[in-house]
């Protein structure tokens, strides 16, 4: 069986600008990750299946809704201790995290921030535990980087709301058992909904043959003609600013994240370079894998401190989007040149299940792209910088 070996390689003293409450939380989720998650995920990911017995488990360590309050079950913490959670968990798998990211941020976030209190109460409480997993639906077949140009669509129909169209490339969908969906209501409005599973003319096919996040459930969100209860509309919120909200909290939860795979490519291509010999020599001794290894490390130490600025900024309310879309497009290229550069390390070794790179690396391929692409996320950079809008 695959050991878990991972030590953390904590370059700046990061360690000591956290509280002791965010190290006992960080011991906490890696702990669980060593116990549970990398001994089995690589087979999971082989067989491209969700490994649904672990959702127990991230419940007990706080990854459901970690930053909702107590009184809603979450745990009332902190924004960094929300992103030491993320990171933690996608040292083991980005699925898992996503899986986590999505409970916490695309669900639980605007049901606890746009929802009714009854709302708040039904659903909060069993999404904390995991009795309730949900998705998120905003990207359309034909919408994905331009969300306010979607068609799924409600009408009115007096004591219910009927919801049409359809979402792809939901994270959870195959298994949620509710999905907060984002449509337009009559006057072209964009609108929150809470689709509940086994309302009639919902389905959730799942998408097969990926070759990334093999571990995650994703699949569609379908909608023919559903009669959704008019109790089920978010009331607190209307237009784009409502699922770009939510997106906030995933995408800064995401840069953590992303660190989590760097870190552990980053350790893996470490050992493996002392221990790998070739021409008479630990291949560590050469100067090529040095420089891969000096500027991992680099990189890794500026993002850490990049994430918790931001998570700084993110617990005082003055963490703007435009500096959590910075944070995201670096923390997951870097994550993802640290993936390429680990596994030419390990030469035709680094190609094989028996070490986690090739597996982050690819599931980083999608982590790159969903929550805005890099190339949203710089002209998001772009438009805050300059005050001109290049996305048209
Ligand atoms: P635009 O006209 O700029 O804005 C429309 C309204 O929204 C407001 N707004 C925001 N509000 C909060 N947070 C933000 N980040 C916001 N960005 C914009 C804006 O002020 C405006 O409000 P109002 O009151 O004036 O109406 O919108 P646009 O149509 O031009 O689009 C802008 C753009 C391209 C930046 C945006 O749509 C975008 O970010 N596109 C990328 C789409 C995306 O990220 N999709 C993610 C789908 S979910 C997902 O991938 C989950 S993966 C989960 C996992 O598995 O971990
Ligand atoms: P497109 O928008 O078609 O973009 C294609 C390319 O064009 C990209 O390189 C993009 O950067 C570029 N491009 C687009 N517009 C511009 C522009 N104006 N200027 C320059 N370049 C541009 N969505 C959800 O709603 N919920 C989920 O749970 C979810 N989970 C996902 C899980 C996975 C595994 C994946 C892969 C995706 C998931 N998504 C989810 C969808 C994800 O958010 C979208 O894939 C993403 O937003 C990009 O949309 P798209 O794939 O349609 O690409």
């Amino acid at each position: 069986m695959y050991q878990d070996r991972f030590q953390y390689h904590d370059y700046y003293l990061v360690e000591e600008l956290l509280t002791d409450e965010h190290q006992l939380i960080r011991e906490t989720v890696r702990a669980f990750v060593k116990k549970e998650v990398t001994p089995i995920i690589e087979d999971y990911a082989q067989r491209a299946e969700f490994p649904k017995q672990l959702l127990k488990g991230l419940a007990e360590v706080g990854a459901f809704g970690p930053y909702i309050p107590v009184e809603y079950g979450g745990q009332g913490l902190d924004q960094i201790s929300y992103g030491i959670i993320m990171q933690e968990l996608e040292r083991g798998d980005s699925g898992i995290r996503s899986t986590a990211s999505v409970q916490s941020s695309l669900v639980m976030y605007p049901i606890y921030t746009f929802g009714s209190e009854e709302q708040r109460q039904k659903y909060l409480p069993k999404l904390a535990t995991g009795e309730f997993m949900g998705a998120f639906g905003l990207t359309e077949p034909n919408h994905g980087s331009d969300p306010g140009s979607m068609v799924s669509h409600f009408k009115d129909m007096g004591d219910h709301y009927l919801l049409n169209g359809s979402k792809m490339w939901i994270s959870n969908a195959p298994f949620c058992d509710i999905a907060v969906v984002w449509a337009k209501d009559e006057t072209g409005v964009v609108r929150g909904l809470i689709v509940e599973r086994g309302m009639q003319g919902f389905s959730t096919p799942e998408t097969h043959g990926k070759w990334s996040l093999r571990a995650s459930a994703t699949g569609e969100l379908v909608f023919d003609n559903v009669r959704v209860p008019k109790e089920n509309l978010l009331p607190n919120v209307k237009g784009l600013k409502g699922p770009l909200s939510c997106l906030n909290s995933a995408r800064y939860g995401i840069a953590w994240g992303a660190l989590g795979a760097a870190l552990d490519c980053y350790d893996t291509a470490l050992r493996y370079a002392g221990e790998r010999i070739q021409f008479g020599k630990p291949i560590a001794s050469f100067q090529l894998q040095q420089k891969k290894l000096a500027e991992m490390i680099t990189e890794i130490t500026k993002a850490q401190l990049l994430v918790w600025r931001l998570g700084t900024l993110k617990n005082e309310n003055r963490a703007n989007p435009a500096q959590i879309s910075m944070a995201k497009r670096n923390n997951v290229a870097l994550a993802l040149e640290v993936a390429r550069d680990a596994r030419q390390i390990l030469g035709g070794m680094g190609i094989t299940g028996e070490y986690p790179i090739m597996r982050h690396m690819m599931n980083l391929e999608s982590v790159v792209t969903y929550e805005g692409t890099h190339d949203i996320h710089l002209l998001i950079t772009g438009l805050d910088i300059t005050g001109i809008n290049a996305f048209v």
